[in-house]
């Protein structure tokens, strides 16, 4: 056993990266799983031990680590998923900030403020085109989003774009790159295994409200 432990609400959320990196590595992990009114009742004490007050937590041993794209980031590290010289290694955070950047305007217009979801959906291709435009100058479209090998970054990307399928399942119907870049990630063997598991298709996206 790996040892790895994700703490976190049963839901994909922020952990979903972390898990899709894992899953396609071959790593095996236990998911510790926190009870959404539990945490919001003051039931938990890991609300308390949580540096920001957040999850999801990650454990690798004994080292604890919050804040999800440092988790992402220190896997990427571990696997080798990170870049090989600084310049791609900054290259790969750059992608990752724009994932994040979206995640963030996703979170806000499907969950916090649903009367804006139709205008997020309207702007949508803009901030797609983003990404669809990454791939095109790394090989044409063909690989990933930086250099030869999948990084951090990239099952970041993946699992932004599942996110956006479920509420806009057309979203991509402008993109062939980023649908080609789906197809070819989510068929990697251990990573296809792993989206067809109950315990990742049980996990709703967000918070059912
Ligand atoms: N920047 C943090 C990260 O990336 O890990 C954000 C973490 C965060 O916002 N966590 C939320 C949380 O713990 C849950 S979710 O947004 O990931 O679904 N919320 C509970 C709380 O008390 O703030």
């Amino acid at each position: 056993m790996s040892g790895y432990v994700i703490t976190y609400f049963p839901l994909r959320g922020r952990a979903e990266p972390i898990r899709l990196l894992l899953a396609d590595q071959g790593a095996s992990w236990t998911e510790e799983e926190i009870p959404i009114a539990d945490w919001f009742a003051g039931k938990c004490d890991i609300k308390k031990e949580a540096v920001f007050g957040q999850l999801p937590r990650f454990k690798d041993g004994d080292f604890v680590l919050y804040q999800s794209n440092c988790i992402l980031r220190y896997l990427g590290c571990k696997y080798c998923l990170a870049g090989g010289d600084n310049k791609e290694k900054a290259l790969i955070d750059m992608v990752n900030d724009g994932v994040e950047d979206l995640r963030l305007k996703f979170a806000r217009a499907i969950f916090y403020e649903p009367e804006n979801k139709e205008k997020y959906e309207t702007d949508l291709p803009n901030h797609l085109s983003a990404f669809e435009r990454i791939l095109s100058q790394n090989a044409d479209g063909t690989k990933y989003t930086v250099g030869e090998k999948i990084s951090y970054a990239d099952y970041n990307l993946l699992d932004l774009l599942h996110c956006h399928l479920d509420p806009f399942p057309a979203c991509l119907s402008s993109f062939p790159l980023l649908t080609a870049f789906i197809d070819r990630i989510s068929s990697r063997p251990k990573l296809s295994e792993y989206l067809k598991s109950e315990a990742r298709n049980q996990r709703p996206i967000i918070p059912k409200k």
